[in-house]
């Protein structure tokens, strides 16, 4: 973990522990601090060592969170942390991973039953003492108890949002180590699945104990798990690395074996038996008059790229994302592999937020990003207000009026680039949207999206919102959020073609806790001829970083530039849109 995540997190828990005690105000404060920290480009805990001053250079940061900021820094600990630690001794993370409880749920069960881990809180639910105690019933114990075992899984995979990162950096770092010929990332995180179980990097070297030893000595690394003479396991920031080094003449094999999906391997070999050939970490091998079972045995005809391992099989190479054996190994055969969609095509953003809702920053500064990455248009899709938007976050109607004559303005003054004035309504329990339709005709664009309470799979209502005139694109489908709760059992093929029937979008939202549609969803919505909408949703600036996680995700689902609203050019835009 960066030190920024680390302060991050500890403010966080202040947060919660806070709110457990009904504090207010005060959660809010530190909750947002610590976003900001995390988010600061610099490292925190330097400023820290300048003292308070220069930690209030954050945003959001006053006095007393900076204070805590330094002690954090020079101590290990905040006293005050550890003071609320020991009047609630909760294992305040886990508990709250369970959908549904939230820090003052954690407060409460704790007074009421005495609840400190998810093992007490799985008892509890089991013995009926949920319910008993005042403000729960029945059907909020049963939401509990079947929150648990998801809780649990979810803990153990980690988002392609923190992984990647982390892989990256070490695949930077060995890159600059002489002993290394090639490096490459390999497993889930090559393929951008959604959740990573663990990193895999690949090293093609004559020298493994030198490549082993200088990643062992990695100042990333927290500490070493196991190591080998030719692999060795490390965790940094809460991911496991897994490093395996090979010879040169094996990387190629080595990589596509070590990339998978194992489905994928077990269709490329099925394809390889037929031609009477072998395919394993070592290489391709002709085997026709081989009896030997030794695994390098046989004539070797593919083993230093993995360009050359797919073609020894009569095959294109195929790009990682697609290696789940959903009919990409037939795709290739037939030379039909989709021409997939990459970041660099990508034009705007058709979902962002400002501090008109709950964004972080001002409707100039969203729009200052958005041209300084070159992007041509970014919508503007605040809140509205309705169903599912607790706290008071959403903006209404009259509201909307006035922030999208700002919008004009603010588009008629920047000849770079075109902003969209846009809105993200709800769709409630009966499929309706939650704003004005006069009002909706005014903006340019709408972004309709379940937020909480949608009834059974959602499909009725997320159609019925496809089907609006004014909604352009529906967002975030599913409403999944990984490892936390898993979203609606949406009927994707027939929302795709409602969608595609009435020109709205179907998002991938590509904030990295949501990941949404995902990979096998867009897959579907592409097959039944829906358009895409690869949007961030971001709350502020640095939030860019999401492009290319929504991008591969749709890659990973068989999209193509076209099938991507976002590469249109701006001419193909406003019809869509209208
Ligand atoms: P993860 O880490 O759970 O997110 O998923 P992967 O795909 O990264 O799986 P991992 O780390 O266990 O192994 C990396 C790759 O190595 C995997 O995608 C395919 C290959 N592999 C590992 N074990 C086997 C196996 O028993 N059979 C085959 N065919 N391939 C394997
Ligand atoms: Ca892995
Ligand atoms: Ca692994
Ligand atoms: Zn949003």
């Amino acid at each position: 973990m960066s030190a920024n995540a680390a302060i991050a997190d500890r403010l966080e828990e202040f947060a919660d522990r806070l709110e457990a005690k009904d504090v207010a105000y005060k959660p809010r404060a530190y909750r947002r601090a610590a976003e900001n920290i995390a988010a600061y480009p610099g490292d925190v805990a330097t400023l820290a060592e300048d003292g308070t001053d220069a930690v209030k250079e954050v945003e959001g940061v006053g006095d007393a969170i900076a204070a805590k900021v330094v002690e954090y820094v020079e101590t290990g600990t905040i006293e005050e942390l550890e003071d609320l630690r020991k009047e609630l001794p909760v294992d305040m993370d886990a508990l709250t991973s369970v959908e549904g409880v939230g820090p003052k749920t954690v407060g409460t069960l704790y007074e009421a039953v005495g609840i400190e881990t998810l093992d007490d809180l799985e008892a509890a639910a089991e013995a009926g003492d949920i319910q008993a105690v005042s403000g729960f019933g029945a059907k909020t114990e049963q939401n509990i108890h079947d929150g648990i075992d998801f809780a649990r899984q979810a803990h153990e995979r980690q988002l392609l949002g923190e992984a990647r990162p982390q892989g990256e950096a070490v695949k930077e770092y060995l890159e600059t180590v002489d002993a290394v010929q090639a490096c490459e990332l390999a497993g889930s995180l090559r393929r951008w699945k959604a959740t990573i179980g663990d990193v895999d990097v690949l090293v093609g070297s004559d020298d493994a104990e030198t490549v082993l030893e200088a990643f062992t000595d990695w100042d990333g690394a927290d500490r070493t798990i196991e190591a080998g003479s030719q692999k060795a396991s490390l965790r940094a920031g809460g991911v496991r690395i897994d490093l395996r080094v090979v010879a040169p003449p094996e990387f190629g094999a080595a990589l596509q074996y070590f990339t998978g999906s194992k489905d994928h391997n077990v269709a490329v070999r099925n394809r390889a038996i037929e031609r009477d050939l072998k395919v394993n970490e070592y290489g391709v091998f002709d085997v026709a008059d081989v009896e030997d079972d030794d695994q390098r045995a046989g004539n070797r005809i593919a083993g230093e790229t993995e360009q050359a391992m797919y073609e020894a099989l009569d095959l294109p190479w195929i790009p990682p994302e697609l290696r789940a054996n959903r009919g990409e190994v037939e795709a290739a055969a037939q030379d039909a592999l989709p021409n997939l969609v990459e970041t660099e095509a990508v034009r705007g953003d058709f979902h962002v937020h400002t501090n008109w809702s709950d964004g972080n920053n001002s409707i100039e500064e969203m729009v200052e990003a958005a041209a300084k990455r070159g992007d041509e248009y970014v919508a503007i899709t605040d809140h509205a207000t309705g169903p599912g938007m607790v706290g008071g976050v959403g903006v209404a109607d009259e509201q909307l009026r006035e922030q999208r004559t700002e919008i004009r303005a603010i588009d008629d003054d920047r000849a770079d680039i075109t902003v969209f004035a846009g809105v993200e309504a709800n769709i409630d329990t009966d499929g309706t949207v939650s704003v004005a339709d006069e009002l909706l005709a005014d903006l340019d664009l709408v972004v309709a999206s379940p937020h909480a309470g949608l009834d059974g799979d959602g499909t009725e209502q997320l159609i019925a919102a496809a089907k609006h005139p004014h909604v352009d694109i529906i967002g975030h489908p599913t409403g999944r959020y990984l490892n936390r709760r898993p979203g609606l059992d949406v009927d994707v093929e027939r929302l795709a073609s409602v969608a595609a029937a009435h020109d709205t979008a179907l998002e991938v939202n590509a904030n990295p806790q949501r990941l949404d549609l995902g990979g096998n969803a867009v897959k579907q919505a592409v097959e039944a001829g829906a358009t895409i909408a690869v949007n961030t949703d971001a709350h502020r600036p640095a939030n860019d970083e999401y492009v290319r996680f929504g991008i591969h995700t749709a890659r990973r689902g068989w999209a193509e530039a076209e099938d991507v609203l976002n590469t249109w050019p701006i001419e193909d835009i406003r019809p869509f849109l209208s």
